[in-house]
């Protein structure tokens, strides 16, 4: 363990609440007279509505109000933008769109009320026929969802494409070898351990609208309700305090949030809304969806030339996905993986399905995830045609380190790095030739019959994640930039108060900002204390996702921190009696270039700043600065992951024996929480790998709508990770530093389906789709078709 100054493996400050089970979450707030809301859904995929009457739920005791899309209609609040552009019923007014949908909401006394309120409001439907598969959302016949809008006649949402359609066609069309495989990224969920929710607090006399909320994104949050309620910013407040989990799954506005301000108002005392496991399963954002066509071009011996690729993407009713304004399939871009390529192109429709809205969320890097997962199967069934190793075939093409700052062909530019070292070391980790060889003997012996037992499979997944957006002048949210702000005060004593605009969800934030002003400043992280979550008490800013926080956020606290240092200078040199150009820095003090036993601390010159000591003409005195930091580039954080299976071929079933993954973030400003976010992606790599998945059935009823259905991943089924690390710093990062909360969860899907198909090459299985349950294992030996009885693909 380092000292706990500046950049080390320090432990987490918010863990003394955590650890003893006193953190504030949303559900923790209790307001006085605070009312309880709860939100009656849809039962049907889709369907009309006849009629919803809410007498018998009114005359209930305990009942506060009942609030309808009729009457949201009337405050012209029953359709909400989302941050897609789209539009989304807060309560539905004319037709359900999926199941789970919001129909009425009711306010009452307590829960209890409230949820068996509910039961009394009579709603009747008239079912309509649904659209659940993606890949039949445009034929002529499917039933038109969106009929809400004008001249809607299709499911239609967008068509995108990148790259040079007519360079890739080209490649392909004189290419030696050519590999066609459909990939499908099924529907997944964040599955936060803390369910949304929010508090809304009216208050008729100042005006003033207080929400408590759980979300990533509090400033975004503040400002799309003002524009929606034509309030100022200042009117509104919005406090998120500790987050159990967001995942993505709290970058959005829901429903829910805004019946409980409609609540707030109509009854004047404040509302709570949390909804339970089944509702957040059902109704909040879900992610990828992504029906994938993938083809590489490729010569006889292994050089990957062009890669092309077609998407069907699957938005569900409403188009409710977070990503930046300019770029409806996410940063889909880097579908060229880590490669050196001639070529690429490729093409994403989306569409609308009677299923939940959303589409991006759960640590996907704005469709990274999908991306990244889609390349490294496919360099994996091109390995399994050329007959290669893929460890020997990635090493072939990888971009090699003079390569950066690296022109993607879909017009990125990879900041840095050196991925040969990467894979290299993880192979080293792994033992990589001891277990091929492991591997090779065990085939021998069960081809002979000698063995009944467990097949190993070696998967390998290379990634380039793209993490850290903006800069604001190509991405923004409706119209809201992507650059975020931060204030340091320091106090004559020399301790000081970071406010920041990112909102931390578990990463650790309190104690890594505080790491970066003790790394610029010399002041103990101990003695600096960081606000964020508040917006009454922190600068615009647009929250954290897309592993955005570090490169966005921390650049912001160095930068500022830097500014407190250059005034620090200036003061330093009034009470030295010398020109601040005379002065030079060390951890935590200005000294005389030459004399280095003249110099004061930052803790001396925080004093001096707010005493009567005289400074140079125009000095204003104090040390606190303000900076809005809007990044040149994103951040390309990239990782070697290497994961071994033993697979039973009788039943199916799966055993991650190993894992190995070696990230590489740039500078770590802690490498133990790096570390435990790595361990958190990695689980989740595994669990979307082997058995998460939201299904339906073909009319449009969830079937992973609980934790009995919807399975995640616990520590049984992880092994005991084998980390490793290279540090290649980001060159336009003002620390140097890469963002890494979503790459494990980037990266490590390909490499655990990797490792099960490479079980199965015995078999002649090139390719299954997750999640790689014991039943698609067994299915997938048997050569028996997948179930097509399931909107899954
Ligand atoms: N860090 C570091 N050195 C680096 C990079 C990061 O020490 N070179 C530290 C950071 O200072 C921060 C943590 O690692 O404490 C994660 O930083 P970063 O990569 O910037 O990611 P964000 O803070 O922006 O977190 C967002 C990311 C996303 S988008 C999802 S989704 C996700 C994830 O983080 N959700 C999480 N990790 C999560 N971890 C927890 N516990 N809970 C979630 O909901
Ligand atoms: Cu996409 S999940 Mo994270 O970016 O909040």
């Amino acid at each position: 363990m380092e000292t706990p100054m500046g950049y080390g493996s320090m432990r987490r400050k918010e863990d003394a609440r955590f650890i003893r089970g006193r953190g504030t979450y949303v559900d923790d707030v209790t307001l006085p007279g605070m009312l309880y809301g709860a939100v009656l859904r849809s039962p049907f995929a889709h369907a009309r509505i006849v009629s919803i009457d809410t007498k018998a739920a009114e005359a209930h005791p305990k009942v506060r109000a009942v609030i309808t899309g009729a009457i949201l209609d009337g405050l012209k609040l029953a359709w909400m933008p989302t941050l897609s552009y789209d539009t989304q019923a807060v309560l539905a007014t004319d037709k359900v769109r999926f199941q789970g949908q919001e129909v009425a909401f009711v306010v009452a006394e307590d829960r209890y009320a409230a949820r068996d309120a509910l039961e009394l409001i009579d709603v009747e439907y008239e079912p309509l026929p649904a659209v659940v598969d993606a890949r039949r959302a445009l034929d002529p016949d499917a039933p038109v969802i969106r009929d809400d809008k004008d001249g809607k006649t299709d499911n239609h949402i967008f068509d995108w494409s990148s790259g040079d359609k007519d360079a890739t066609d080209r490649v392909f069309s004189e290419a030696e070898v050519v590999v066609t495989q459909d990939v499908l990224y099924p529907r997944v969920h964040p599955a936060p351990l803390e369910t949304c929710g929010a508090i809304a607090d009216f208050d008729k006399v100042t005006g003033k609208l207080t929400i408590w909320c759980n979300t990533q994104a509090p400033h975004a949050h503040r400002t799309v309700y003002a524009m929606v309620a034509g309030l100022p910013e200042h009117k509104i407040r919005i406090i998120s305090p500790d987050i159990g989990g967001g995942f993505g799954n709290k970058v959005g506005i829901y429903p829910g949030y805004v019946c409980a301000v409609v609540g707030s108002i109509v009854t004047g005392r404040p509302v709570k809304w949390m909804e339970d496991r089944s509702e957040n399963l059902m109704s909040t954002s879900f992610a990828r969806d992504y029906h994938m066509r993938g083809e590489i071009a490729a010569t006889r011996d292994g050089k990957i030339r062009a890669v092309r690729v077609s998407v069907i993407a699957d938005h569900g009713a409403f188009n409710g996905t977070a990503q930046p304004t300019k770029f409806p399939a996410g940063f889909f871009h880097v579908f060229t993986g880590s490669y050196d390529l001639e070529a690429a192109h490729c093409a994403v429709t989306g569409v609308y399905t009677n299923k939940a809205p959303g589409g991006v969320a759960y640590a996907c890097s704005f469709r990274v995830t999908e991306a990244a997962y889609l390349i490294e199967r496919m360099v994996d069934v091109l390995a399994y045609e050329l007959g290669t190793d893929p460890a020997a075939l990635r090493m072939r093409n990888l971009l090699r380190p003079e390569q950066f700052p690296y022109p993607s062909p879909t017009g990125w530019e990879y900041d840095s790095g050196d991925y040969p070292r990467a894979l290299a070391l993880a192979m080293d980790i792994a033992g990589y030739d001891d277990l091929r060889a492991e591997q090779a003997a065990q085939r021998e012996r069960w081809a002979a019959g000698e063995v009944g037992g467990t097949l190993m499979g070696v998967g390998i997944s290379f990634f380039t994640e793209a993490v850290g957006a903006g800069p604001r002048k190509h991405m923004d949210i409706l119209g809201l930039g992507m650059a975020d702000g931060a204030e340091l005060r320091v106090h004559p004593t020399g301790k000081a108060v970071l406010r920041i605009s990112v909102q931390s969800q578990g990463q650790g934030h309190e104690t890594t900002y505080a790491q970066i002003v003790a790394e610029e400043l010399g002041i103990s992280p101990d003695d600096i204390e960081v606000v964020h979550g508040d917006t009454d008490q922190t600068p615009f800013g647009l929250g954290t996702y897309g592993s955005r926080s570090t490169p966005v956020s921390g650049a912001a606290t160095a930068v500022v921190a830097r500014k407190v240092r250059e005034r620090a200078r200036i003061v330093a040199g009034a009470m030295l009696e010398v020109s601040p150009e005379d002065l030079e820095w060390e951890k935590g003090r200005w000294f005389v270039r030459g004399d280095p036993d003249q110099g004061r601390t930052i803790t001396e010159i925080a004093l001096a700043a707010h005493s009567s000591l005289e400074l140079p003409e125009g000095v204003e005195g104090h040390l606190d600065a303000t900076t809005v930091y809007n990044p040149p580039n994103l951040t390309f954080p990239f990782g070697a992951y290497i994961c071994v299976v033993d697979v039973d071929p009788g039943t199916g079933r799966v055993k991650v024996r190993r894992f190995v993954a070696v990230d590489d973030c740039g500078v770590r400003i802690n490498p133990m929480i790096v570390e435990g976010q790595v361990h958190g992606g990695l689980a989740d790599g595994i669990g979307m790998a082997l058995m998460e998945l939201i299904a339906f059935d073909p009319d449009g009823n969830c079937l992973g709508a609980s934790f009995m259905d919807y399975l995640l991943p616990t520590s049984m089924e992880c092994p005991s990770w084998e980390l490793g690390a290279t540090v290649t710093p980001s060159p336009h990062h003002p620390i140097g530093a890469k963002g890494v909360g979503e790459s494990a969860t980037v990266g490590s899907p390909a490499a655990v389906v990797n490792a099960v198909l490479d079980a199965l090459k015995p078999f002649g299985v090139r390719h299954a789709d997750m999640p790689l349950t014991p039943a698609a294992v067994w299915r997938a030996i048997q050569g028996a078709p997948l179930r097509t009885d399931l909107a899954i693909g």
